[in-house]
């Protein structure tokens, strides 16, 4: 099912509030889902976000110096506190609070003040877990006296707030692999030759992680496979220093303005050859993704685009404390894996337990992983297509807001 417009928001107003507590997943997303609003759901979206310089990474036609531009439809607003009265004009009719962080005083004030009240979402993480479908769409105790915040929270069920997916995504992305022209040009265009036979792609972009040296090592003295591994820049640093000494730096030095897609230096060691490659813009990281044999992904955003490109994928779940995070990947697995034969099921929990904990030997579990291929091809290709009949999470959201301001 398409997420659809409702057209029953057009030209209403949404504010969303973007603060970058750390990496490009905050952005990432409220980026998306301020497309998804206001291109599918037609809303008059402004994003304040505190981050321009990280924002401009994943979007290259975002200024770092203008406190006011247009993005693509959208109105981009710097959030730089403490926000002035004077910078809002106007509270929005739809609030959107990313990830728990504070609202700007002043906003959170005029807010109280406005009749009628604003329509106030509270975006937590994504997450597999069963309790989030209860809580999703719920009032949340800690809004104020005349306000109520609603929790929303993506998921991977129909009583959750579901996934971000933009309309056509699987389409595009169909086109794009059944087309070699189109990706020998796409390859081309980041300054790469198309893949050889024999030859398998993995886009590594991942935390650090004891478990990477090991693995690019396993990769390295593979007798039945040549890899080429691609390393977005800024990720694994000193594992790769090591790994490759001097690869990083070379690559520091060969990109320049102009250089924007292009990978920007390698190095071969046994059946391995690495490169380093410069961020690429959000709409380039998904072709990515989907010209790769697997993908090493993270967080939130990019766990998310590897389920849509239906490639093998390996999850570095961002680490917190207690190890509460492993809770949430085991309940992903769960569901993912639901309904595979057993010993592929068991592999790639294995696998990706190697790669999130520092329990089992990567090079074994990697190796049984790729030797039960033929067990897991199909349903890793089906994963998307099912999810897909879900409607997406700016569809969902923006009715959620619907209901609420009518
Ligand atoms: O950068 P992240 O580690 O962000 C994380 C998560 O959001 C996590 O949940 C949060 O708690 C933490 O930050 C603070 O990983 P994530 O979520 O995958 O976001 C990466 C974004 O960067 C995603 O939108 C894809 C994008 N990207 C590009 O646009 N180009 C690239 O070349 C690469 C590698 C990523």
């Amino acid at each position: 099912m398409s997420g659809g417009g409702t057209g029953r928001l057009a030209r209403r107003s949404c504010d969303i509030f973007c603060r970058v507590v750390d990496n490009f997943g905050d952005i990432g997303f409220c980026w998306r889902l301020a497309g998804g609003l206001a291109h599918e759901h037609a809303l008059a979206v402004r994003l304040w976000i505190d981050d321009l310089t990280t924002f401009a990474r994943i979007e290259p036609s975002v200024s770092t110096e203008l406190d006011q531009q247009g993005v693509a439809g959208i109105d981009v607003r710097r959030w730089r506190e403490p926000l002035a009265a004077l910078q809002f004009d106007a509270v929005a009719e739809i609030v959107v609070q990313g990830f728990g962080s504070p609202l700007p005083q002043a906003y959170l004030e005029a807010m109280q003040r406005a009749t009628p009240a604003p329509v106030w979402i509270d975006l937590e993480y994504l997450s597999a877990e069963k309790w989030i479908d209860e809580f999703h769409g719920r009032p949340s105790p800690l809004g104020g006296r005349h306000l109520v915040k609603h929790f929303f929270f993506p998921g991977f069920t129909p009583a959750s707030g579901g996934l971000l997916r933009e309309r056509g995504l699987l389409e595009r992305r169909r086109a794009f692999c059944a087309d070699t022209e189109l990706q020998r040009r796409w390859w081309s265009d980041v300054g790469l030759p198309a893949p050889s036979v024999g030859e398998r792609r993995l886009s590594l972009f991942c935390y650090p992680n004891p478990a990477a040296l090991p693995l690019l090592s396993s990769l390295a003295e593979d007798a039945g496979a040549r890899w080429t591994v691609l390393v977005p820049e800024g990720t694994l640093g000193g594992d790769l220093d090591q790994f490759a000494p001097g690869l990083v730096g070379r690559a520091g030095k060969v990109g320049k303005v102009g250089d924007v897609g292009k990978v920007r230096a390698s190095r071969t060691i046994g059946s391995l050859t690495l490169y380093v490659m410069p961020f690429l813009p959000q709409d380039e990281y998904d072709r990515l993704l989907w010209a790769c044999d697997v993908n090493f992904v993270r967080g939130e955003d990019s766990f998310v685009r590897a389920q849509w490109a239906g490639r093998p994928f390996i999850w570095q779940i961002y680490p917190q404390e207690g190890g509460v995070h492993l809770e949430k990947l085991d309940a992903f697995l769960a569901r993912y894996t639901d309904g595979w034969p057993v010993a592929a099921s068991t592999r790639l929990h294995a696998l990706w337990r190697a790669w999130n904990t520092p329990e089992g030997d990567i090079g074994a579990v990697w190796r049984a992983f790729w030797a039960a291929a033929p067990l897991w091809q199909d349903p890793v290709a089906r994963w998307p297509e099912a999810l897909s009949r879900q409607s997406d999470l700016a569809s969902r959201l923006a009715h959620l807001a619907s209901d609420l301001l009518n």
